[in-house]
């Protein structure tokens, strides 16, 4: 999202650097910005399409590769129905240009019935508590970081990450600006690099924020501290909210939170009593056993202090171009409940807002029967790293009788493919974000045009992939699917839900594709010229013509226009996470468990896929165990010494950091490694493999109510390696 200025010479990128004028980053930029020059140049980002003969690749023309999708797919379809394809989508999806405006299409219109995606180890507790709350899966609000005076982060670490389902410019800036107006409280069971920069960080145990959460509740209705402010006539629930936080007192979750009563009743006071305060969590709090009730309690406690729909609050964005995920699910409009309306078939895992625990698909492949996946499309993800378990995964791939990878590296899980089809490089597109933006604290738009030409000009963009994949699996040959017939159609879906015929806006553009999309969407968003019903209003014309962005201002109050309940109130207290507090309390009497695994990021990795970035992976080992020196000290630990980390599903091999920036009876972890596999074609990143911490996360271990994966707080043994 940040603001580039890059140098070019000699068809090569000289330097980048942060472009000072962007109305957005102001100049700043993270070193993954900065090493998109390497990213276009590593020798083994794959640019032809490749097919496996034989077990050897071979890089073919595109048509040849289509044709091999289409000799590949059309058997297991007519074999066994559509029913035996899924796909995985992964992370990138949401900040490429094309694959997310176009993923929608693979997704609503190939009749792949399953589809699994990174979003299960991800944020699938917000997006199911934000649909229970306030009727829309992708209505989640965003702390208004840049406004606020006493901003609490739970299970996040934006130094590093620079924010999730939160976008904003140069976050460590802004968290020293809070500070010197007001204050910043990191609540993690690690010091992070963001707890580093905060005034206190308190070390909680994994797993256990919802009951500090509802201990906080409990401290603002018993000292009469909720205040709803110009929100409150939009709350249904306060009264049931009430009754239920009555159970949970600060003593009662004290020792199992490891947070004092005395300091959690003092937080309660802290946020009731500052005018902006704002409560923030992220993917410690949704990655974990209590992700749905933590997600959901964050919220609450924001409401019930009037930090809600207000500046320095969380509030909702309003992003300038609308993505398809701001669209209700079929099925599910208007904050309707009725999960499980399928379950899988092996575990009987229940379907969420449409989906199922990724940890489920290795099950599905490997299990005959009826309905058994057969044929597997990946779209820019990793899953043999990323997801739970991803050795079961890994060991299951080379039985698919096709798997077709979108993909532009031969990783760990690509390796598996048939066909690997590579998008462009970031530098070969045009960009403007799409899902990003829609948790920007401000409305800002921004278009970069590609800085190179492809290399070969019959190069298809990722969409024109997407398209063809969707024509194969609805029974056209690959090769001869209609792409503009199809993009038309899905354009035409598109100006539908904005109540416009498709057939008359498209007399508006000469060609289709993402830029078709893009202006649509911006045309049609809350500053859009609606083709001429708003003279003046945006259009992406005038977004090329300002290189620096446009800004439309910071996040403005939006209830209760921004409500899909049918009520248009806003749902304190579902049933349906109310139904999950017995588990909890379970939970609270639970014994200790001796240690537990968390995870954490670098900032100079993203998940698995910049490892192969050369002037990333600078620097000492990254891929390490924290422990506290007390739990060092009893196994006879030192910094450097390696021990086996074993878990109810796996064990691995892994060097130790001491350090007391982590809470005693917690180690953690990075994921993303376990490179060096054979068959990968990654030569900077195999030559600093890691260890994936993932073998080491039960497939079975998820938040109940979402089904997303817990890959922290993970019970594990440690003990020398010998
Ligand atoms: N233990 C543990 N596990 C975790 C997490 C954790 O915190 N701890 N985090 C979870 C989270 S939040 C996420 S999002 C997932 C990530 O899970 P994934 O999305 O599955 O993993 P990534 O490593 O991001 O894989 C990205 C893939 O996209 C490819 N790629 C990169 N750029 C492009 C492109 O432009 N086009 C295409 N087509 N492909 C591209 C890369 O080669 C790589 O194969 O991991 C999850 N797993
Ligand atoms: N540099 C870099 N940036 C990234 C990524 C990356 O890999 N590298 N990945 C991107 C992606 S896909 C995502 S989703 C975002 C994620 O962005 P963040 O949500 O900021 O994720 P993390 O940096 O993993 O921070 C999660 C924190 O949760 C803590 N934690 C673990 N368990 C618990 C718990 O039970 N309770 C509490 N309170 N805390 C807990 C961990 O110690 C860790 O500090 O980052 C994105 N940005
Ligand atoms: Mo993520």
């Amino acid at each position: 999202m940040c603001g580039l200025e890059i140098q070019v010479d000699g068809g090569r990128v000289s330097r980048i650097r942060g472009n000072q004028d962007d109305v957005w980053s102001r100049g700043h930029l993270c070193p993954k910005g900065v090493s998109l020059g390497a990213l276009h140049d590593d020798p083994d980002r794959i640019r032809k399409p490749m097919i496996k003969v034989d077990g050897q690749w071979r890089e073919v023309s595109w048509d040849t590769a289509f044709r091999r999708c289409t000799e590949l797919l059309q058997p297991v379809i007519s074999r066994y129905g559509i029913a035996a394809v899924s796909s995985y989508v992964g992370n990138p999806t949401a900040h490429t240009f094309s694959l997310g405006r176009y993923i929608g299409l693979l997704l609503g219109m190939s009749g792949i019935p399953t589809s699994y995606s990174s979003g299960t180890v991800d944020q699938w507790p917000k997006n199911l508590t934000s649909h229970l709350m306030y009727g829309g899966w992708w209505t989640i609000p965003v702390p208004d970081i840049q406004r606020t005076d006493l901003l609490v982060i739970m299970g996040a670490n934006p130094a590093v990450s620079q924010g999730s389902l939160l976008a904003a410019p140069n976050i460590n800036a802004i968290i020293g600006d809070i500070r010197s107006r007001g204050t910043v409280i990191v609540i993690d069971p690690v010091r992070t690099a963001t707890a580093a920069k905060a005034d206190e960080w308190l070390p909680i145990t994994p797993g256990t924020d919802a009951a500090l959460l509802l201990a906080v509740i409990h401290t603002l209705f018993d000292e009469d501290l909720v205040r709803l402010g110009a929100a409150g006539e939009y709350i249904d629930g306060i009264d049931t909210m009430r009754a239920v936080a009555a159970d949970w007192s600060p003593q009662r979750v004290a020792p199992a939170t490891g947070i004092d009563a005395e300091r959690i009743r003092r937080l309660a006071r802290q946020l009731a009593g500052a005018d902006r305060a704002v409560v923030y969590g992220r993917i410690g709090l949704c990655t974990q056993e209590f992700g749905s009730l933590a997600s959901w309690l964050v919220d609450v406690v924001n409401i019930l202090t009037g930090h809600f729909d207000t500046p320095g609050g969380a509030m909702f964005p309003r992003a300038t171009a609308w993505s398809l995920t701001t669209r209700q699910l079929p099925g599910l409009e208007g904050g309707r409940s009725e999960f499980g309306r399928w379950r899988t078939r092996v575990r009987g895992a229940k379907e969420v807002l449409g989906q199922t625990p990724v940890s489920c698909l290795a099950e599905e492949i490997a299990t005959p029967g009826e309905g058994q996946v057969k044929a597997l499309i990946t779209v820019a993800g990793n899953p043999v790293l990323s997801s739970p378990a991803g050795h079961d995964l890994d060991a299951v791939l080379p039985t698919l009788e096709a798997m077709i990878s979108v993909d532009c590296w031969l990783n760990e899980t690509t390796r598996h493919a048939d066909v690997i089809l590579p998008g462009l490089s970031p530098l070969e597109q045009p960009h403007h974000d799409d899902l990003l933006l829609q948790f920007a604290v401000s409305s800002v738009t921004n278009y970069s045009p590609p800085v190179f030409h492809p290399c070969d000009p019959d190069r298809p963009g990722e969409w024109e992939i997407l398209i063809r994949l969707t024509g194969l699996c609805t029974g056209t040959p690959a090769e001869d699917v209609d792409v503009a017939a199809l993009d038309d159609g899905f354009f035409d879906v598109l100006c539908y839900l904005q109540d416009l015929t498709g057939a008359d806006i498209r007399k508006h553009y000469d060609s289709g594709g993402p830029e078709r999309i893009l202006d649509l969407t911006l045309r049609t968003g809350p500053f859009g010229d609606r083709y001429g019903e708003n003279p003046g209003g945006l259009t992406l014309d005038q977004v090329k013509a300002h290189p620096n962005g446009i800004d439309f201002g910071p996040m403005v109050p939006q209830l209760p226009g921004v409500l899909s309940t049918p009520e248009a109130k806003v749902r304190l207290a579902p049933q349906y996470l109310l139904d999950d507090l017995p588990r909890l309390a379970a939970r609270l009497d639970r014994r200790p468990d001796e240690l537990v695994l968390v995870s954490r990021r670098h900032l100079r990795s993203n998940n698995s896929w910049m490892h192969n970035v050369g002037p990333l992976m600078k620097g000492k080992d990254r891929c390490t165990l924290l422990i506290h020196p007390d739990d060092a000290a009893v196994r006879t630990l030192r910094t450097g010494d390696s021990v086996v980390v074993a878990s109810a599903t796996g064990r691995l091999e892994v060097p130790v950091e001491v350090t007391d920036a982590i809470k005693p009876g917690v180690v953690s972890m990075p994921h993303g490694w376990g490179h060096g596999k054979a068959g990968t074609r990654m030569a900077v990143a195999n030559s600093s493999p890691g260890v994936n911490n993932n073998i080491l996360a039960p497939p079975t271990f998820v938040d109940e109510p979402s089904g997303n994966g817990a890959v922290n707080g993970i019970p594990v043994t440690i003990t020398a390696a010998r």
